[in-house]
């Protein structure tokens, strides 16, 4: 009985401090095992009196009950401790901040060009695009200016072979809308598009830049319509009020020509080296449809008429963002293009 006593004391002992499950399945194994105290006492009961026997029996009974129900109870709250620790330890901070995801930016040239998109989408314009490399025939024959015409010395052109050029203008666009109308009006388009010219590249200059040629063919259509759409971009792209100068010049798809010039936005129209110490920057050329133009491309010049321009898109978002100089716009400094991230 003393020896019963002794066992159960030490055995719920070890059992208390016990304090992970594997140590847990050893103690069970040491005291409940086929080698263990409880068994060695089953084993002694051969060795007493009949009456002693079951009291004995049921003595020895109760330990090992005890002692397995103590093993299954400390089991379970092991298993609950280490449940807890497993989910401590892998908690989330949701209140850490996120890590940053950097979003990329529009090319600024791209967003002046989508601005100018949906003001004429605003007005029924339709969009139309076309090759860069193009053929001499839309580029200049087209636009009246056949070879040998010295109108083709204003753009210095790359050429690919004698047919076939990097485009030097979007007019190039408009010859192709005008060809595939097949006589059809009214035209209402507008022609986005890089163009390519030997020009020396300076704060004003480059020899690939972004042109937008609009177009609009129909019956009546006059110079004041020209006007009124060229103020209406200017006012939509630089807000009211910014001075505007018409002047009159000469290309040789549209007669009467006009080129559009922005007072300078470095000098405010004083006079500076962006400028050229003129106090403004040219803009656009534009004119009302050379009838020549017309009448090649299957519309009867007396029937109809037309007025068409074409802008540079870097100097308008020149003079709408402040920059001086527009070789930022390819030189691609991210400090310089992160200036026109909308997202932040
Ligand atoms: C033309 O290219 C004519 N095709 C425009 C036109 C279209 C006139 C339709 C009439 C009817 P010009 O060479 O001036 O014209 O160029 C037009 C605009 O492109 C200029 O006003 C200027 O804003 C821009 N531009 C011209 N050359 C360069 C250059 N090297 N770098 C940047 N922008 C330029
Ligand atoms: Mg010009």
């Amino acid at each position: 009985m003393e020896i019963i006593e002794k066992v159960k004391d030490e055995g719920l002992q070890a059992i208390q401090n016990c304090t992970d499950s594997k140590e847990l399945n050893q103690l069970k194994v040491t005291y409940l095992g086929k080698k263990g105290p409880v068994q060695a006492l089953m084993a002694q009961m051969k060795d007493l009196s009949n009456e002693e026997k079951p009291k004995f029996g049921a003595e020895v009974n109760q330990l090992k009950q005890l002692l397995a129900n103590a093993i299954d109870e400390k089991a379970k709250a092991l298993e609950e401790m280490e449940m807890v620790k497993k989910l401590e330890s892998e908690k989330i901070d949701i209140t850490l901040p996120p890590i940053e995801t950097k979003l990329g930016t529009l090319h600024p040239l791209t967003v002046v060009q989508q601005e100018i998109e949906d003001l004429f989408i605003g007005m029924g314009y339709q969009v139309a695009e076309g090759p860069e490399v193009e053929i001499d025939e839309y580029n200049f024959t087209r636009a009246n200016t056949p070879e040998g015409h010295p109108a083709r010395d204003m753009q210095d052109t790359f050429y690919i072979d004698p047919t076939t050029l990097l485009r030097t203008q979007t007019t190039a666009i408009q010859m192709r809308v005008l060809d595939t109308a097949k006589g059809k009006l009214p035209i209402k388009v507008i022609c986005p598009g890089k163009v390519y010219r030997r020009d020396d590249d300076d704060a004003t200059h480059s020899h690939q830049f972004t042109q937008m040629e609009g177009l609009v063919v129909g019956e009546n259509i006059t110079l004041a319509d020209l006007k009124g759409t060229l103020q209406f971009m200017a006012d939509a792209m630089f807000g009211e009020g910014r001075l505007l100068r018409f002047r009159p010049s000469y290309f040789p798809f549209t007669e009467p020509s006009v080129e559009v010039d922005v007072s300078c936005h470095v000098c405010q129209g004083k006079g500076c080296n962006v400028c050229k110490q003129t106090g403004w920057i040219e803009v656009l050329g534009a004119g009302m449809v050379h009838p020549n133009v017309l009448e090649m491309a299957g519309f009867d010049s007396k029937k109809c008429s037309g007025f068409a321009f074409g802008a540079g898109i870097e100097r308008i978002a020149m003079l709408k963002y402040g920059i001086d100089d527009i070789r930022n716009f390819y030189t691609n400094d991210v400090r310089f293009l992160k200036n026109f991230n909308r997202f932040d």
